[in-house]
């Protein structure tokens, strides 16, 4: 992913305790720290204390911003998963650094929430002024679609990691991204 140009790495473990992430944040901080890439880790702000990441992530059922920041004892930034427009507004009131909004589309990573389609995602651009990352169903062969409902930011997680060709799957969207800025 690094050589295929992204521009941040989330750790997203679903199935690992704490104590997994934590090893697995250190061993990835390393690689990702060589390329200067930030490393963001998803649900537990507690690992950053431990491991020297970028950021942290947190879902609307997670700690608060305040209390993450709290936890990770050091200035880092801070997350937030949106599902909706007002939810992102809030998070920015809240203090959060940048959002996270879907799911876009339906996707088997998150199967539990139902898809918010594109048609908040220029509101959203004119309520919010923190960085928006788009999220959920997004694929190489969509994301024009993204970017024309005016996405400037997306994460990507089955895509990249199911691509035949991770290199390469980065670059074509990374291309997709900057022709639209
Ligand atoms: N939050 C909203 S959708 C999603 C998360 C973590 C999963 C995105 O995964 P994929 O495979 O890119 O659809
Ligand atoms: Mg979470």
């Amino acid at each position: 992913m690094i050589e295929g140009d992204v521009d941040l790495i989330q750790l997203r473990g679903k199935q690992q305790s704490i104590d997994e992430l934590v090893d697995l944040a250190a061993e990835l901080h390393k690689i990702t720290c060589r390329s200067s890439i930030p490393l963001i880790v998803n649900d537990y702000a507690e690992i950053a204390r431990k491991i020297p990441v970028e950021g942290v992530h947190v879902g609307q059922e997670d700690d608060s911003i305040s209390i993450a920041r709290e936890k990770t004892g050091r200035a880092i930034v801070i997350g937030k998963s949106t599902h909706s427009v007002a939810q992102a507004a809030a998070a920015q009131r809240e203090g959060a650094d940048y959002i996270g909004f879907g799911p876009i589309f339906a996707t088997p990573t998150k199967p539990d929430y139902k898809p918010i389609g594109l048609r908040d995602i220029k509101q959203l651009h004119v309520d919010v002024h923190l960085p928006v990352f788009c999220i959920g169903g997004i694929k190489i062969g969509n994301l024009e679609q993204v970017i024309a409902a005016g996405a400037r930011r997306v994460a990507i997680v089955s895509g990249l990691l199911k691509a035949p060709d991770i290199v390469e799957y980065a670059r074509a969207c990374k291309k997709l991204l900057i022709a639209d800025l």
